[in-house]
């Protein structure tokens, strides 16, 4: 009995972890040289509270051209004999034009003595921000290695002794070792001996920078020298080997580089942020020898849920609820550190990096919103997807042939589930060859292309950056010499799925035409088939015999730049070359791309959308899949989904349902499976399954116009679409740990979608307002000041769905079979007054294929109910609007207006007339409507154009 219990227990554990990560492929921090060392560094010198660091007062000067204040901080090393070392660090600070802070940290010229042999550049690397920052700041700032982007007016000057920098700075009560300066709303204090910066919005302390005076920058000295350059506080831990057992091989060929710093957000205990992790939305406290929060791509198949371990993407931006944020614009491997301290209401951060230089942008603002709107002004605003790619993605590892993908595609239209794109992993093509296909599965590329096309479907294809070995297309990287190398100079070789491989190098500018090369011949299509679109994987990059399942850390980029200062950023110079080479393809026609990369960086929301990864079919990862879709929308980069219902295994008919009714929210809505698992595309399911998971398909596509309008939103201010509550109600603290409940946008829309097995109803949380489940749109009252929480009802067919009152949203709502044959259909709108009577909702419409919304071919309208009625307020209306109209746009009619009637003011009663107020002129029309109940009620025959004002009287 003892012994069968045993073998129960043995089971239990192995299936528990049979699908886990293989964790000791990756360092923990104790085995990561410079993150052991600096943290290390941290605890004995929050000990002793030395401090090595001071800025030298007198080298502080504004260079007035940039518009940048220039010091020198100086470190020195005490030395028995007396005679200290001193080394040297130019820092430089800026304002940018939204008042955010930028400040970075370089080492002086780096000379090496011995090298001989030496391949890489031996300054630090400070490029990052050139890949992270929006072309817009590139353009500006290509002289110049710190970019002073737009700066200050000079306000008024205090302290004649720092007029040399006065006339950028608005300067007061600085002495020796305290500058202040000002800037709009931003005040800040250069605190020089301990080097520090307090940073204020509106007075308010936000931010302290070294306020533990962890700031470390490893300079550069021989293995022979160390000895004399370390300070007493560090430890030499693999300083110059690495003895991981899977990065032993790195040759360290500068020894130690890494830098590292402190941030105190100040008045919260909150912080977000920093994905890709697999962990909850308000990030851990990692004091207490828990692991730091680790930023490097790497290939992580069926991760790990609730560890710090790095992804597949890094995004090094924080922000706390204080609204304050630090962009860590640095590209290396970098842990980062968290420990919230309730009772001083601060939260200490501590950021390593392996190497490059500091550069921090530092962004405070009156809400989060403004804070995200920051972040992706500098780092560039999420692209408008062309409107079928919000749709539905049906993708499996592998459609098989051009008979599998048509057969699939008939049978979804026989059931009556909308889709528009549909993929082609990794085995379409021949041998594992990128560019080139199966020659017997897929025989007339072409024909399968306008095939699809007919119904307005795309194609997505899978293409990697690694090259087998011995082909035309890797013969044709190495002529080039546009392979990465290896450090001995030689191209590298590793292991992946074409067996030995090269990588190209996008980092170079040559690599990258080069790879668009490649697209122009792989894409040479007729030039009405615009439909084949591309799906970068593998690009962290992922590499079998690779150190940590990546490419090793000594391997060199084009202009002698390490991996190991651009590894980060390697995955996002793929996507963006293929980005560039599909619009310049499909330029004629001038079709949006959309793409997909696994790899990802500040940046990426550009050009790409994202997912996360090889998750695996069961509950924990439908759980999870929400906090890290919310914590990518909130960094920039919203558009993001998890493969539903799980990569890896075969999910229960239940899982299945509710993983689709989780994932129509998500950004990015893709059902896609492992090789392995049996075939599940929806029409295959049983009763009742495949009704629930049509109607949530359809569901989604009725959305569409809301969803594109949240798009456009995000596009022009980085707004997250899956919003968590706290960004809604920031009022309210209990919602700052809440991510398994969130809004769609700004829209109202408040979901739960139920992530555990046999659930009947869920608890939701809401905070006071009116509330009207979606569906009936029955309402309930939250009349109280606080949060409440309350169980609302989940059968398997029902997603926990309401709208809450204040809100207006659009729909198309009738079944299509994809995102293109719905352009002829008008539009719904659904009214949810709050407990006013009032509502307000946005609509953005586009052609939803073409760049044409930038030359100004869209429309903008808003919709507001007040006293009953009802005003259509157009804010942009194209000047071509007649002949674009029919052309692209099409149908710009409302035709349903559902309302309900429990939230307004008045009560309602419907006649059989409604007014129209257009134009200065008044008319009715004759109403055909339905009450379904008590709470809804339906105009059925409306024909109001969004394009016009009107209001309507109810
Ligand atoms: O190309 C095959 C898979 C792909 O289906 C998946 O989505 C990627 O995340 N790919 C990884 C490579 C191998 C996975 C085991």
């Amino acid at each position: 009995m003892v012994l069968l219990k045993w073998f129960v227990c043995q089971l239990v554990l192995f299936t528990a972890f049979s699908h886990a990560f293989t964790d000791y492929l990756l360092k923990k921090c104790a085995q990561s040289g410079f993150c052991h060392r600096n943290r290390i560094y941290a605890e004995n010198i929050a000990r002793s509270h030395h401090s090595y660091y001071k800025l030298d007062a007198e080298s502080i000067a504004h260079d007035p051209l940039q518009n940048v204040l220039h010091a020198t901080i100086i470190k020195t090393i005490p030395r028995l004999d007396g005679d200290d070392i001193a080394v040297e660090f130019p820092f430089s600070l800026s304002f940018l034009q939204d008042h955010s802070v930028r400040f970075t940290i370089d080492e002086k010229e780096r000379t090496v003595t011995n090298s001989s042999g030496l391949l890489i550049s031996p300054q630090r690397y400070n490029k990052t921000w050139q890949h992270a920052f929006d072309k817009k700041f590139q353009d500006e700032v290509n002289k110049t290695n710190f970019p002073e982007l737009h700066f200050l007016k000079q306000e008024h000057t205090v302290n004649s002794f720092w007029s040399k920098i006065s006339s950028f700075l608005s300067l007061s009560n600085s002495t020796n070792n305290k500058v202040h300066l000002r800037n709009g709303d931003v005040s800040l204090e250069i605190l020089t001996e301990p080097f520090q910066l307090k940073i204020y919005w509106r007075n308010a302390l936000k931010l302290i920078v070294n306020e533990q005076n962890f700031l470390n920058i490893e300079h550069h000295r021989t293995k022979e020298e160390n000895f004399a350059h370390v300070l007493p506080e560090e430890t030499t831990f693999n300083m110059f080997k690495d003895d991981f057992l899977y990065s032993k091989h790195d040759s360290l060929p500068l020894g130690p580089e890494s830098v590292a710093l402190d941030f105190s957000f100040i008045g919260s205990t909150n912080v977000y942020g920093i994905p890709e992790h697999a962990t909850s939305l308000r990030l851990m406290d990692t004091s207490g020898g828990r692991e730091p929060y680790r930023l490097f791509n790497v290939d992580v198949f069926e991760y790990n849920i609730g560890t710090t371990q790095p992804m597949y993407g890094s995004i090094p931006f924080m922000f706390s609820s204080s609204s304050t944020s630090i962009f860590w614009v640095n590209a290396a491997d970098t842990w980062v550190d968290i420990k919230y301290d309730t009772k001083q209401n601060k939260t200490v951060t501590h950021w390593i990096s392996e190497n490059g230089v500091v550069d921090v942008v530092v962004s405070l603002g009156q809400d989060i919103p403004t804070i995200i709107d920051k972040f992706t002004d500098l780092t560039g605003r999420p692209f408008l997807p062309p409107m079928a790619s919000i749709g539905y993605h049906q993708c499996r590892w592998n459609y098989n042939d051009e008979t599998d993908v048509l057969s699939v595609d008939s049978q979804m239209d026989v059931h009556r589930i909308p889709y528009d794109f549909i993929w082609l992993d990794l085995e379409y093509t021949n041998d594992k060859k990128y560019f080139t296909w199966k020659p017997n599965s897929f025989p007339n590329p072409k024909r399968l292309l306008s095939k699809l096309k007919k119904l307005g479907r795309n194609l997505v294809v899978l293409i990697d950056p690694h090259l087998k070995k011995n082909y035309e297309i890797s013969d044709r990287v190495i002529n080039e010499n546009v392979a990465v190398k290896d450090h001995n100079g030689n191209n590298y070789i590793g292991h992946c799925w074409p067996g030995n491989s090269i990588w190209i190098d996008t980092m170079s500018k040559y690599g990258q035409e080069i790879w668009k090369s490649f697209f122009e011949k792989f894409m040479d299509l007729p030039a009405n088939l615009t439909n084949l679109f591309i799906w970068n994987d593998m690009n962290e990059p992922s590499i079998f015999d690779g150190p940590e399942t990546t490419a090793p850390k000594d391997l060199i980029h084009d202009n002698y730049i390490e991996e190991r200062s651009v590894h980060n950023i390697y995955g996002l110079s793929v996507h963006e070359a293929t980005y560039d080479a599909i619009k310049s393809i499909y330029s004629q026609s001038d079709k949006r791309p959309f793409l997909l990369t696994r790899a990802f960086f500040a940046g990426s929301q550009r050009t790409a959308a994202t997912w996360t990864g090889d998750n695996v079919a069961n509950w924990d990862y439908l759980r999870i899949s929400i906090p890290m879709v919310l914590s990518n929308n909130i960094a920039g980069m919203p558009f993001i989904g998890a493969d539903i219902a799980g990569f890896a295994e075969d999910p229960s008919p239940e899982l299945i349902a509710r993983w689709y009714q989780a994932g129509l929210w998500y950004p990015f809505f893709r059902a896609h499976a492992h090789i392995d698992t049996k075939r599940r595309e929806p029409y295959l399911f049983n009763e009742p399954l495949k009704s629930i998971v049509r109607d949530t398909i359809q569901l989604r596509y009725f959305l569409l116009p809301t969803l594109y309008t949240m798009f456009h939103k995000s596009g022009a201010t980085g707004f997250p679409i899956m919003n968590p509550m706290f960004i809604e109600h920031p009022e309210f603290s209990e919602l700052y740990d809440i991510d398994n409940q969130f809004y769609w946008s700004n829209s109202g829309l408040l979901v739960k979608p139920v992530t555990e097995p046999d659930q009947s109803e869920t608890e939701m949380v809401f905070p006071p307002g009116i509330f009207y489940e979606f569906a009936s749109l029955v309402s309930f009252t939250n009349d109280g000041t606080d949060l409440i929480k309350k169980n609302v009802s989940a059968p398997l067919d029902k997603i926990p769905l309401f709208i809450e009152g204040g809100h207006i949203i659009t729909l198309r709502d009738k079944y299509r079979r994809s995102s293109m044959l719905m352009k002829n259909d008008p539009y719904t709108i659904v009214i949810a007054p709050d407990t006013e009577g009032r509502a307000i909702g946005d609509l953005y419409v586009d052609d939803g294929e073409t760049f044409g919304y930038q030359r100004g071919e869209y429309v903008e309208t808003q919709f507001v109910l007040e006293n009953n009625i009802l005003k259509n307020v157009p804010s942009h209306i194209p000047e071509n609007l007649i002949d674009i109209h029919y052309d692209t746009l099409r149908n710009t009619n409302i035709e349903k207006i559902i309302i309900a009637k429990n939230g307004l003011k008045h009560n309602m009663t419907l006649t059989d007339r409604i007014t129209v107020k257009q134009n200065g002129k008044e008319s009715s029309f004759s109403t055909r409507f339905s009450h379904e109940n008590d709470n809804k009620i339906t105009i059925l025959n409306a024909s109001l154009d969004i394009t016009e004002n009107w209001e309507l009287v109810f």
